[in-house]
């Protein structure tokens, strides 16, 4: 049994799909623990890991995600939990209104506590920031994110499909790796 800890259901739904058809059960644990700030997520996974290991017990899998935008330096990165809840994915649009380079990276970072251990797996998928929202699906930014060689962005095609694409499918297929040799 994998404890994902997360608030966020659209995570937990891309990745117990996931984990389920490899055969790893798994069930959400929804603490809100406090992220500390730093400059990269996976900075970020290991503070909230050593803070976590003292209140959750046994193994536990964690998931720091961001939209990283060059021509904004990167923001929101490693505080797009932060920008999601004040600005939103409009804010995102407005700060890149006129912008010619719409270039942007999703990354994840999980970190799974196994017994004494503490791993790291890493994903990441390049891509652009449409004009306006679109799609239904999804969650957080991906009615404003297309993958590079798509036309549609992350809401607009169904989760299996953005598993196989996205910064969290290839870093769950790093911990899947990871998982089938333990
Ligand atoms: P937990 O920390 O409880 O897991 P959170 O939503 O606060 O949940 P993060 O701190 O990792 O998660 O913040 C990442 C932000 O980026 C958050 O607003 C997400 O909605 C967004 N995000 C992460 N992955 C995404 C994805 O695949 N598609 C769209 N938005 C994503």
């Amino acid at each position: 049994m994998i404890r994902f800890v997360t608030t966020n259901e659209g995570k937990y739904r891309e990745v117990s799909k996931e984990l389920e058809e490899a055969g790893f059960e798994c069930e959400m644990l929804a603490i809100d623990y406090p992220e500390v700030q730093c400059d990269s997520l996976e900075e970020v996974v290991r503070s909230s890991m050593a803070r976590l290991s003292g209140k959750v017990e046994g193994d536990f899998l964690i998931d720091d995600s961001g939209l990283f935008i060059p021509s904004l330096g990167g923001f929101p990165g490693v505080y797009s939990s932060y920008v999601f809840r004040t600005i939103g994915s409009d804010g995102v649009l407005k700060l890149l209104q006129g912008m010619e380079d719409r270039a942007a990276e999703f990354r994840c970072c999980f970190g799974l506590h196994l017994e004494d251990r503490n791993e790291l797996f890493i994903g990441a998928v390049q891509g652009t920031i449409t004009q306006e929202k679109r799609g239904e699906g999804g969650f957080g930014y991906d009615p404003i994110f297309i993958p590079t060689g798509g036309s549609k962005t992350f809401a607009e095609i169904p989760t299996e499909e953005k598993n196989k694409l996205s910064h969290r499918g290839k870093a769950l297929e790093k911990l899947l790796k990871f998982l089938e040799k333990q």
